[in-house]
This record gives C-alpha cells, sequence and structure tokens, in this order.
C-alpha cells in the first residue's frame, strides 16, 4: 500500500541552534540523491542554516545504523535522517538489507535518545522506488526529515518543561534526602544526558 505521510505540525519557530545529519546509501546512488535532496529541502524550509546540515554517505543501507550510531553518540545532532533505496533483486539478500537497516535504525534511536528516522525506501522495482524519490507517492528523504524536526522539537520542549519543574522538585528531593541520610546528588541518577543533544 503506498501512502502519503501526513503533513507534519510543528510549533513553526525556527529550531534556532540544532544540528541535523543526513546519512545517505550510496547503492542506488542516483535514487538516493533525490531523498538527500528532498531532507536537505525539509530541514532548509525549517530556517536551518548550512553550518547546522551535514551530509554523510555509507556504502549501502546496511551500514546506515552503524554510521548513525557513531553520529548519535558524539551528542552532537538534534535529528538523524537515514535515507537509502533497497530494491528487490534475484535473492532474498535485499530482505536482509531491508530489515537490518530499520530493526538498527530503530535500535540507535531508543538506544541513544537521539531521534533517527527512517528515510529508507524499499521498492519492488525501481520504479517504485523512483515513484518514492520525489515522484507520485512523495519523498521518503523529505518525510523523515520532516519527522526528525518534528521529534527534535518535541524532546526540547519536553526538556524545557522539565528543567521549569526541577527547582521545585529538587528542593523536595533534597529535604527528603537529606532528613534521610544527609545531602546527596540526586541528579546523577539520571538515565538522560543533561545537555541537550544538537545544540552548538
Ligand atoms: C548488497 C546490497 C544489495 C544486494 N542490495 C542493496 C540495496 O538494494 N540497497 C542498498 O542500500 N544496499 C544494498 N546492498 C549493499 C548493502 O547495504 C551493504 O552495503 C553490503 O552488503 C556491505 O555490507
Amino acid at each position: 500500500m503506498a501512502g502519503r505521510a501526513p503533513k507534519l505540525r510543528r510549533a513553526g519557530r525556527s529550531p534556532g541552534s540544532l544540528r541535523f545529519a543526513i546519512v545517505a546509501a550510496r547503492f542506488n546512488e542516483r535514487i538516493t540523491q533525490r531523498l538527500v535532496a528532498g531532507a536537505l529541502q525539509a530541514l532548509r524550509s525549517a530556517r536551518l542554516g548550512p553550518d547546522a546540515i551535514e551530509v554523510h554517505w555509507v556504502p549501502g543501507s546496511f551500514e546506515l545504523p552503524q554510521a548513525a550510531s557513531h553520529l548519535a553518540a558524539t551528542g552532537r545532532y538534534a535529528g538523524i535522517v537515514c535515507v537509502g533505496v533497497v530494491i528487490r533483486g534475484q535473492t532474498p539478500h535485499f530482505e536482509y538489507v531491508a530489515r537490518e537497516a530499520a530493526s538498527g535504525i530503530q535500535q540507535v534511536a531508543l538506544a541513544t535518545g537521539v531521534p533517527v528516522t527512517f528515510g529508507v525506501i524499499t521498492a519492488l522495482s525501481e520504479e517504485q522506488a523512483w515513484a518514492r524519490a520525489g515522484g507520485e507517492v512523495g519523498n521518503r528523504g523529505e518525510e523523515a526529515a520532516e519527522a526528525a524536526l518534528q521529534m527534535a522539537e518535541w524532546i526540547e520542549q519536553l526538556r524545557n518543561a522539565r528543567a521549569i519543574r526541577s527547582p521545585a522538585r529538587r528542593s523536595r528531593a533534597t529535604l527528603g534526602a537529606s532528613r534521610a541520610s544527609g545531602p546527596r546528588d540526586s541528579g546523577s541518577r539520571s538515565n538522560h544526558p543533561r545537555r541537550p543533544h544538537g545544540t552548538r
């Protein structure tokens, strides 16, 4: 079933100091170029400057998760957009590539907390792939970039809301802790990075 991604609603303000990376697979490169162009267009129309967007190329879609993992580990990116084109061949090989790309990308997003979005086309023919790379079925690269922008903005809002609430919470926690066993650093137990990802 072919579907168009819904038009995403963002707050409409500039992501300001946020930085994004596009990771692109060279396999089927002519089509992937169109996905990169779509992703760049989406990021630029969110008023991100040229310095705030990087494009990294890897050999094939199988390598997308590893590259995304290295990029996410730097803590420099508010979002990472993975694009690639997997087209069915004569053997089941394409299934392995498509499955590992999808699950690897999801794993990186969940393990790091950085939005890593899936702009990989899986198609039964080149024709189907072109249709999803700026043809009549949309542009999966553009859609994945929109999703990364929306997730990054949502995470930023969540962090800001937590920062506003935390002074009261911290003073209650400190009061409770000092009653029990003297002062300690309750903040160090957080599983989340304190510094927002992707801030320059
Ligand atoms: C080997 C391979 C095949 C058969 N098909 C695709 C494809 O349709 N799309 C794609 O992005 N990459 C493909 N690859 C390459 C693998 O992703 C990977 O680069 C190699 O298996 C080396 O690890």
